[in-house]
């Protein structure tokens, strides 16, 4: 790729002309047949999956992109990487990079990528690549352990993960915190056809050798393990066998010592055997039904591994123990009963192992708290579902996703005031288009009085103010109507999980005002809570990825699927108000450098200041004064159609530069 090469369709949404649903979906659709996943909305990125390797990451395009700025090159996610890392180093200025899409569009990958390009551009020396390989090592353990195939992606994140990571003033890296979000853990004994279970299941029985199998006492036939679909135990292009070294090898590099490696896969076995446990009827005395273990061996055998008397466990499982302060009444449970407790205790134990996963790999790579610290924190959550059969958790994700959406509006609103108002003292804001912004009275919330106005309507716009009305769930929208719906609506109600009513419990109109212990719906609530206030308080860069078709396809770009994401992603609102003002803004250097080719004052040599070049460029093309506002440090153009001509003359003046040196060059030999 060179800076000379020509680009597919706009690769900035805000050029767009007309602007229009369609015409938006057809540039992402010709850009994705062209190879071209990335497309910017200003400063997002929206991505398409390709599922498919592109040659167009590694180390000689990382290089590349952190010598060129912003607009230089082809919209990338190393570019978004280089303005949030930079952003960081030199303004000292706290980063959250934000990727939101439904499953299987692209967001985990789009993480790593964000990693390993900060990592690579960031800092050297020994101690430092240790503190990288650590973070970038989390990784594969954190997948292996809470990523599952599923029906929409092979790599499904079956948690949401925020990862802080923490650098010192020059821009190091020191280390990082994680911090999960509920883990589906349904999936540890049940899954959909289709679906698998963790990898971490699959990769233990087809990775570890002879000996390791007979001391954690498994078998290597994953047919053998009740909580391990029976149909399903390989998916095409992973291989669970050489997953497993690589998960172990991380976990050695994170600083896991032998024996807690060794922990972490006995646990991870005794699920799988707890799994096997068959219960029965034992005895029906006095109409009570009582269950008792069928095969003893399976018990002994955990009993054995974990170092617990069989009875024991089987006491717990087959009954159930009420303490009072005078009595303790034991009481036995029937078989539905202590297989719904089996379960349970298999759900408990494997999420309990994967939450002591993470904070062991934050005690690897916590930082001391004396020091001061820059942070650049990478959200990457379990995209947006909606499955035949929506459970508790179903809605867990979809909440989450909700807020996200919630959290990208309200910024993308502010950080547009924002801008306006830094560089307002050149009088800019005198100069904003009337419609918008009205010069003098302008606040967030006459801005915001103005856009409600303008998008009340639209079934994806939402604020506070619209927040509140009312919203119809209509199952024949589907994916649409996503964002209120979920909240309030039927898809709701579906969900058989009962705490998902304690979740909300205005959405059941006969609870009133229970006082209830915090479930974990609310606390879950909490802790995104949390998350949306640590993310305001940061300089955001957002992500929207989209997937292009239902199959995990490469090259099969369907218009429908994709025009449901722009639409609840809100893309067509994104670039709308990012043009209601002025469409195209630059600082004053990188404009220069890409435009001085078109003044005879700046272009083979300028030895003046950034802007004065502006500004002589401009007035020798003849742009008109009202199309233009100099900033303190930026440029703006008021409309994609003078962005066009520069454009256009720019290409003009590259081929014409070209076919001089070619000449020139023929005139050599
Ligand atoms: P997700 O994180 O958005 O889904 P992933 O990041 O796991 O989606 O992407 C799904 C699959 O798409 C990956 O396993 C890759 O095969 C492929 N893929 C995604 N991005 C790229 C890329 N840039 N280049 C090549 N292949 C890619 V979920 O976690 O299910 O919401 O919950
Ligand atoms: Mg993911």
């Amino acid at each position: 790729m060179t800076l000379l090469e020509g680009s597919v369709g706009v690769e900035d949404l805000v050029l767009l002309e007309p602007l229009e649903q369609e015409s938006l979906l057809k540039n992402l659709q010709l850009r994705y047949e062209n190879r071209e996943i990335y497309t910017y909305i200003g400063n997002v990125l929206v991505s398409v999956n390709p599922y498919q390797q592109l040659p167009i990451y590694g180390p000689e395009f990382i290089a590349k992109y952190w010598d060129y700025t912003f607009y230089e090159l082809k919209p990338h996610i190393y570019a978004l990487a280089n303005v949030s890392y930079l952003s960081l180093r030199d303004q000292d200025r706290d980063q959250c990079i934000l990727i939101t899409g439904e499953s299987g569009a692209g967001k985990t990958e789009a993480s790593k990528l964000v990693m390993s390009y900060v990592a690579a551009v960031c800092g050297k020396g020994e101690q430092v690549n240790s503190v990288k390989e650590q973070l970038l090592q989390s990784n594969p353990v954190l997948e292996a352990f809470g990523n599952a195939k599923t029906i929409r992606n092979n790599n499904s994140s079956r948690f949401g993960k925020y990862m802080d990571i923490e650098f010192d003033f020059k821009g190091s890296p020191l280390g990082g915190v994680i911090t999960s979000y509920l883990l589906e853990k349904s999936r540890v004994v049940k899954q959909l056809e289709g679906e698998r279970n963790f990898h971490i299941f699959y990769q233990l029985l087809a990775g570890a050798d002879a000996q390791l199998l007979k001391a954690l006492k498994l078998e290597k036939d994953t047919r053998n393990y009740a909580y391990l679909n029976r149909k399903l135990s390989r998916v095409d292009g992973m291989d669970d066998a050489s997953n497993f070294k690589a998960v172990q090898r991380a976990m050695a590099v994170i600083g896991f010592s032998e024996e807690e490696i060794r922990w972490v896969l006995e646990v991870t076995a005794l699920v799988l055997k707890l799994g096997n446990v068959e219960l029965e009827d034992e005895f029906q005395a006095n109409g009570i039904s009582a269950s008792g273990i069928r095969d003893r061996r399976g018990v002994q055998e955990i009993g054995e591994m974990v170092g617990l008397k069989s009875e024991e466990l089987e006491r717990a499982l087959c009954s159930r123990t009420v303490e009072t302060a005078k009595e303790k009444v034991v009481t036995a449970l029937s078989v539905t009963q202590a297989q719904y407790a089996q379960d349970a205790l298999a759900k408990n134990i494997y999420s309990r192992l994967f939450n002591w996963i993470v904070n062991r790999i934050n005690e690897s790579i916590k930082v001391g708290t004396g020091e001061k610290k820059k942070v650049m924190g990478v959200l990457d959550i379990y995209g947006f579902e909606i499955l035949e059969d929506n459970s508790f958790e179903q809605f867990v994700i979809n909440y989450c996703n909700e807020k996200l959406q919630q959290v990208f509006i309200e910024m993308t609103l502010k950080e547009e005031q924002e801008e306006y108002k830094r560089e307002n003292q050149q009088g800019i804001l005198a100069m904003l288009d009337e419609e918008c912004l009205r010069p003098g009275v302008v606040s967030d919330s006459t801005f915001l009085a103005k856009l409600n106005q303008l998008f009340s309507k639209h079934g994806h716009y939402e604020s506070k103010v619209t927040q509140n009305a009312q919203r119809q769930y209509d199952h024949t929208m589907g994916l649409g109507c996503f964002r209120i719906c979920h909240y309030a609506g039927k898809a709701m109600w579906k969900a058989q999980h009962p705490l998902l009513r304690s979740l909300f419990p205005e959405g059941d109109p006969k609870q009133a005002s229970l006082k209830r212990p915090p479930t974990a719906g609310s606390q879950f609530k909490n802790s995104v809570a949390i998350l949306m206030k640590n993310l305001y308080s940061k300089n955001p860069s957002y992500i929207r990825c989209i997937k292009p078709n239902e199959h995990q396809q490469r090259g099969q770009f369907s218009l429908e699927l994709v025009a449901v994401q722009v639409r609840y992603l809100g893309l067509l609102e994104n670039v709308r108000v990012r043009r209601a003002g002025f469409a195209y803004r630059q600082r004053y250097g990188p404009f220069l450098e890409r435009y001085r080719l078109l003044s005879r004052s700046t272009w083979p040599h300028w030895n003046g200041g950034d802007r004065e070049g502006v500004e002589k460029v401009l007035e020798e093309l003849s742009i008109s004064s009202e199309e233009l506002a100099f900033g303190k440090t930026k440029i703006f153009i008021r409309s994609p159609r003078t962005l066009f001509y520069l454009e256009e003359q720019r290409r003009l003046r590259l081929q014409q530069l070209a076919t001089l040196i070619q000449k020139t060059y023929r005139g050599w030999r």
